[in-house]
């Protein structure tokens, strides 16, 4: 059994650790598969080959980040104790606080540096607006295993060297943005950089476009819908920007329905969605291959458990839980069990859908420190997105705004309209309410406000707005 999976190991194409891609290669045109055996191989055989790896990635960082050494020393685990998938489980989490922690006692990229810092040729990090930013050190190795298998996930998008793709997030730490234009330029596409975030720049976007014939793009949810928006200020109809598909990360949208299909309606292209986090680039380890919401946990780049967000044991197939994810490509900053936080849903593979991957049929849906309870009931704030959106006359942004009154926490959505009539708008407003009850299992208030009150986004949405924090923060919470 061991020579058979020592074999099948081999025949994967190009796996070998440390990570070594030929640079050259691309498959045909008319291939669907990037590497056919690695993407539709029985799945318990990668998974053979995923437990070796993950042993010599265990040994790895044992040997080069005093970090993992301590850490596993502490829980009594030694690379060597991992004799098989079930073993793994035992390894501890890691967390984003560990990472921020072990940061600030070992400037600037922490003892979980794998490699000699004088090995870091690419800085990104976090933006920092939430505590100490993290700085992410990338190794020239380590950045070609992303854009490697940045071009691999989105040639299986239909991604080609024909296209144009181009990058409409923010070009500064953010490591989306690079790993999309890596990953279009190993791919052989056309890159266009023109980024996002600064004042104007929307509008000249939708002119750039139209210029540079861009075929694809790629940035998150909100802001195509923001650009649609803007795009139909200027009096250019979003679907003869000639986008042929749109690909994204940063934040859920993409696999939920209301909001891909605004976006499908409004350019007339193919939707996509992708990402994990920055932390374990390649983040698009998480990707849509097939034109359909959801991703493949695409498990030979990063191993990816659904686990209980308490005892983090992957959950069975069918089930709800976090995502935590283990780098196997990564050789400066190796994650080992990052403890994601998200909420998503898996399905075990099935050949049927082309690729022997686990399928998160709803991607990721949100944060468990997003989620909130309103009555007993735990509530997501894509759900409410989800059912808004959907609503005719909705206005293009709303805000979710939770409160305390006396001891009950109450729920309300301003919501934005368009075209609605005066004497109508009430009726409009108990309508949203009735599909919020029945979506949520509890009562939301709708205050319908103008067109335009809210700001749009460039990058990542914000629509909560949570009293509660304010009240606990002076004291007066419980
Ligand atoms: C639902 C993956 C990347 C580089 O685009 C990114 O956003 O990384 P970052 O800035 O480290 O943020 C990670 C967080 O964004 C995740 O924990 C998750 O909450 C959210 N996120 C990223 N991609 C998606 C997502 N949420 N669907 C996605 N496709």
């Amino acid at each position: 059994r061991s020579a058979q999976s020592a074999s099948s190991a081999q025949s994967m194409e190009q796996w070998t650790w440390p990570p070594r891609y030929d640079e050259t290669y691309r498959p045909p045109a008319g291939q669907a598969h990037w590497f056919p055996h690695r993407e539709t191989m029985p799945a318990e055989q990668r998974d053979e080959a995923i437990l070796a790896r993950i042993r010599e990635v265990m040994a790895y960082a044992w040997d080069h980040a005093p970090f993992y050494r301590r850490k596993w020393e502490e829980a009594g685990i030694h690379p060597s104790a991992i004799r098989d998938l079930a073993d793994f489980e035992k390894v501890p989490v890691v967390r984003k606080e560990e990472l921020r922690a072990d940061q600030a006692a070992h400037e600037p990229f922490g003892s979980y540096l794998a490699v000699d810092p004088s090995e870091v040729k690419h800085v990104n990090g976090t933006s920092g607006t939430t505590g100490r930013p993290t700085a992410f050190g990338i190794s020239e190795r380590d950045w070609r295993s992303v854009a490697n298998a940045h071009a691999r996930v989105m040639w299986g998008m239909g991604i080609r060297e024909t296209d144009t793709v181009l990058v409409a997030s923010p070009l500064s730490l953010y490591w989306g943005s690079w790993g999309a234009y890596t990953g279009a330029e190993r791919l052989g596409a056309r890159v266009f950089p023109f980024g996002a975030g600064t004042p104007g720049q929307t509008a000249r976007t939708v002119m750039w476009m139209k210029q540079m014939g861009v075929t694809v793009f790629y940035g998150t949810p909100s802001y195509a819908l923001h650009l649609a928006e803007v795009a139909a200020d200027e009096g250019v109809d979003p679907a003869d920007l000639g986008l042929r598909k749109l690909f994204f990360s940063g934040e859920p949208g993409a696999s939920v329905p209301t909001i891909r299909g605004r976006i499908e309606a409004a350019f007339g292209a193919e939707v996509y969605d992708s990402g994990s986090m920055a932390e374990v680039s390649p983040w698009m380890h998480l990707g849509a291959a097939n034109h359909e919401p959801g991703v493949f946990a695409w498990q030979d780049l990063v191993y990816t458990e659904v686990c209980d967000p308490v005892d983090h044991h992957r959950v069975d197939y069918g089930r709800e839980g976090t995502p935590v994810y283990t780098t196997l490509e990564r050789t400066s900053q190796p994650m080992i069990r990052l403890l994601s936080n998200d909420l998503t849903r898996w399905e075990a593979p099935s050949a049927d859908r082309g690729r022997t991957y686990p399928f998160l049929p709803q991607g990721i849906y949100g944060r468990i420190d997003d989620m909130f309870t309103v009555r007993g009931e735990n509530v997501y704030p894509s759900a409410i997105d989800d059912v808004v959106m959907a609503a005719e006359g909705y206005g293009g942004e709303h805000r979710i705004v939770i409160s305390r009154k006396s001891t009950m926490d109450t729920l309300a959505v301003q919501v934005e309209h368009r075209g609605v009539a005066e004497s109508t708008l009430d009726g409009w407003a108990r309508a949203i309410e009735d599909k919020l009850r029945r979506a949520l299992g509890v009562g939301a208030h709708v205050v319908p406000v103008e067109y335009k009150t809210f700001d749009r986004t460039e990058f990542k949405a914000r629509r909560v707005i949570d009293d509660r924090d304010l009240l606990r923060r002076l004291g007066s919470g419980s």
